[in-house]
């Protein structure tokens, strides 16, 4: 939901507003060294009080996930059985992340050719692309390091300090600065700031359709954070091109109370149909739509940030499937006429940290904001048949 303008802002924050209530939409169990445990959580959201037992079984270092049936709305159901079981309080942050928590499905493969097989359509793919972050600068085969704010309402100046390659990982600052920056937007306007973030993209270098494309990071937190994975078509410029959203995240808390949205992933997609004219393309004629995901954790006050995630989508000729950590929980049709442009073409990938804007909202504006914030990012792949 990046290159929102302010005509369609109002589309995206109903989105937000009206979402379900995915509580507790998806389970793991997560192995890891202690005993099992039981744990009774109550939470709130949305007028809804629900109290779920948590019974976590503790094997040895593997991970599986599931989705609970019935609770992710618009979703055609190729979840696993649903079960009582949901995961016990992720481990605090390491760094760098402990590779045992993420075995499935090939987060440790790093050859290109290898294959997986997609849980979601037992599609066999291959690795096709991967950046590893390795070495001490950014790969310039890949990426271009991009200085204008996606979107206007943006607060942060982009600036290529705030990218960082080191010890195998991919670094995007958000700082507060003691100066005042000038920074661009994509449609020409200009702002100033003390908030400098950043951003990559691998437009005219890495371009795919269709697949899985997943990026292993660990998000900043707190209020006005907004970092994302996401993507754009090569062929036309936004919003007939469309946007892939694999991954946004805004932090902190927001004026509708919605509290602790560090813990709440973000994903879905933008498109319009390919007659619509520049007059109505921004506008009546701009189309989206998406879904929410609440780690367990966010009802403890877990964040993404306490860990590093897998953000992913599997992306074929007929939907849009957004997973976290292997687990699907939005599924999006792509079949609508009105995509036929948007979705069967090319896309470049993105990657950056914005600050502030009016669904993020500005540091410090519905609670404190944690300065300095990086977005970490252990690897890129693409996955294809
Ligand atoms: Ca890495």
């Amino acid at each position: 939901m990046k290159r929102i303008i302010l005509t369609s802002i109002s589309i995206v924050l109903v989105l937000v507003m009206t979402s379900s209530c995915s509580l507790f939409g998806g389970k793991k169990t997560v192995t890891s060294q202690t005993a099992s445990e039981t744990q009774t959580v109550s939470q709130t959201a949305k007028g809804d009080t629900k109290t779920d037992t948590d019974t976590t079984s503790v094997t040895q270092s593997t991970l599986t996930s599931q989705n609970a049936a019935g609770t992710t709305a618009g979703t055609t159901g190729k979840m696993a059985t649903a079960t009582t079981t949901k995961p016990t309080t992720i481990k605090a942050p390491t760094d760098p992340p402990p590779m045992s928590a993420l075995v499935a499905l090939g987060h440790n493969i790093k050859t290109i050719g290898a294959t997986v097989k997609s849980p979601n359509t037992n599609t066999t793919y291959k690795l096709v692309f991967i950046d590893d972050f390795n070495g001490t600068a950014l790969n310039s085969d890949n990426w271009t390091v991009f200085t204008k704010n996606y979107n206007a309402a943006e607060e942060q100046v982009n600036i290529p300090e705030n990218i960082e390659v080191k010890g195998g990982y991919l670094y995007i600052h958000g700082k507060k600065e003691s100066v005042s920056r000038s920074g661009q937007a994509t449609d020409g306007s200009w702002h100033t700031s003390n908030y400098t973030g950043g951003a990559i993209n691998s437009n005219g270098k890495k371009t795919f359709q269709f697949g899985r494309i997943e990026m292993k990071a660990k998000m900043p937190y707190s209020q006005g954070m907004w970092p994302a994975f996401w993507t754009m078509g090569v062929k036309r410029g936004w919003p007939w091109g469309g946007e892939i959203d694999i991954v946004e995240m805004v932090g902190g808390n927001d004026q509708w109370n919605n509290k602790n949205r560090d813990g709440q992933v973000h994903s879905g997609i933008h498109w319009c149909r390919p007659e619509a004219t520049s007059d109505t393309a921004y506008s009546s004629d701009h189309k989206s739509t998406g879904g929410e995901f609440d780690i367990p954790e966010r009802y403890m006050g877990g964040k993404l940030a306490d860990d590093y995630h897998v953000f992913g989508v599997e992306w074929t000729s007929t939907s849009m499937m957004f997973y976290l950590d292997d687990v699907m929980f939005k599924e999006i049709s792509i079949t609508d006429t009105t995509m036929r442009e948007a979705f069967f073409q090319k896309h470049f990938m993105i990657i950056n940290l914005a600050i502030g804007g009016s669904w993020a909202g500005s540091p410090d504006s519905h609670s404190k904001t944690v300065w300095p914030q990086k977005l970490m990012v252990d690897w890129v792949k693409v996955w294809q048949k």
